[in-house]
């Protein structure tokens, strides 16, 4: 995919539910994986924290972000010594629901960068097989183009052509920030001007207010390789004074290698590759890829359960949480729970392995009905510790 345009209007998914498990041996059905494609670069936040569950760039083409609906397990799986035939299966696991921001940043080589009809698409038209529409008029292109430049001896590379940037798009005049996030993870940044000044501005102060743009909006960008291709050469012929000799003059002191070209004849534009696949392989840092910082399973409870957790109401109409497994199971048979302290002790026992925080999970409320294997009882939560400690 290229874009994330399809999320725009469709943004609520559900995988399949996990099946009960049967009474006759039967597993449960898994429910049925959900798989979303997103184009490559696209960045996955938890909505509310916006900490970063996945970037989906480099080597990372596929990840699992919510592991959902088990199939509940059979009724053989419950079985005992004393029972070989329980009626009791499994339900199948809650599902789990997450709120998700999806931003696509680009991963490529090369990010084109410069005023609206500087170029670009007409520069990588010329070097690549993308077909980028091309046009004399300013914000032809509104989403980013990719395309790969290919030479004789198998190296390559990928470049991004953007849109154009005016003075104010840092702070999100124009197309603005919706495009400068894509230059953050390019590696080198070539800089179309338009040195025969089409449009009736100056080479030199398109220049700086490209510069002062990139800078605010990250200065990180800045410090990437940067090269300055002066644009439209075929047409200079004639020009008063030599707008190539005035951006040389200005910006070579500061460092920036400057090659005139014209993208519509071809001309320079071989040395200027060649120029970027040198400034790629010597100069170039790795893109960023970001690291995961929300793990969706340790804020949800997922834990495999040594038991189940099933919902129902009495007559009244009041919940009933019923709780069963084999441990608990187990836990019954040699717990008096007709005795307080051993009542208090059983109590102990299911906040210690975590039932009451699961049972809480489901919803259950002070004062509702606990059901376990016959036994029933109200659920309160207080503490009673220390008489549990004379017990062990
Ligand atoms: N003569 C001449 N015209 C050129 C050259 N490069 C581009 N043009 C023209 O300049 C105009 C704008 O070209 P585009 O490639 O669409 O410019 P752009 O930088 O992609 O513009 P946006 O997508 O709007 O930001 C078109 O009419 C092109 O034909 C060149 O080297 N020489
Ligand atoms: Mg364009």
């Amino acid at each position: 995919m290229n874009t994330l345009f399809t999320y725009k209007h469709n943004y609520m998914f559900r995988a399949g539910n996990g099946e009960e498990g049967g009474q006759r041996r039967c597993h449960g059905k898994n429910g049925e994986d959900l798989v979303l494609k997103v184009p490559e670069g696209t960045i996955l936040r938890e909505e509310h924290t916006g900490e970063i569950i996945a970037d989906m760039s480099g080597n990372n083409t596929r990840q699992v972000i919510l592991k959902g609906g088990r199939g509940g397990r059979g009724n053989m799986n419950f079985a005992t010594p004393t029972n070989q035939a329980p009626q009791y299966a499994e339900p199948g696991k809650p599902a789990m629901e997450l709120d998700i921001t999806m931003e696509l940043k680009l991963v490529a080589d090369v990010g084109l960068v410069g005023f609206p009809n500087a170029g670009k698409s007409t520069f990588l038209s010329r070097v690549t097989r993308a077909k980028p529409k091309i046009a004399d008029y300013p914000f032809t292109t509104i989403q980013p183009n990719l395309g790969v430049v290919e030479f004789d001896d198998g190296r390559g590379f990928v470049i991004a052509d953007m849109p154009g940037l005016i003075e104010g798009a840092s702070e999100g005049v124009g197309l603005g920030h919706e495009f400068l996030r894509h230059i953050e993870r390019t590696r080198v940044i070539v800089h179309i001007v338009d040195a025969a000044s089409f449009d009736g501005r100056d080479p030199v102060s398109d220049i700086r207010a490209i510069h002062r743009e990139l800078e605010q909006y990250n200065p990180k960008i800045m410090k990437k390789p940067i090269v300055i291709a002066a644009n439209k050469i075929d047409v200079l012929g004639g020009m008063e004074d030599d707008p190539i000799a005035r951006i040389r003059k200005e910006f070579e002191p500061e460092g920036y290698e400057i090659y005139p070209i014209s993208a519509v004849t071809g001309q320079g534009v071989k040395e200027l590759l060649y120029e970027v696949l040198k400034l790629l392989e010597t100069k170039a840092t790795e893109p960023v890829y970001y690291e995961q910082e929300y793990f969706p399973e340790d804020n949800l409870v997922t834990e495999d359960l040594p038991y189940s957790i099933a919902v129902t109401e009495d007559r009244k109409g009041k919940p009933v949480y019923i709780v069963e497994g084999p441990k608990i199971d187990k836990m019954l048979s040699y717990t008096n729970l007709e005795s307080e302290k051993g009542f208090t002790y059983f109590q102990n026992w299911m906040r210690k392995t975590g039932i009451n925080k699961n049972l809480e999970y489901y919803g259950i409320k002070e004062g509702d009905t606990v059901r376990m294997y016959g036994h029933e009882f109200d659920y309160y939560t207080e503490n009673t510790e220390e008489q549990d400690d004379s017990d062990e």
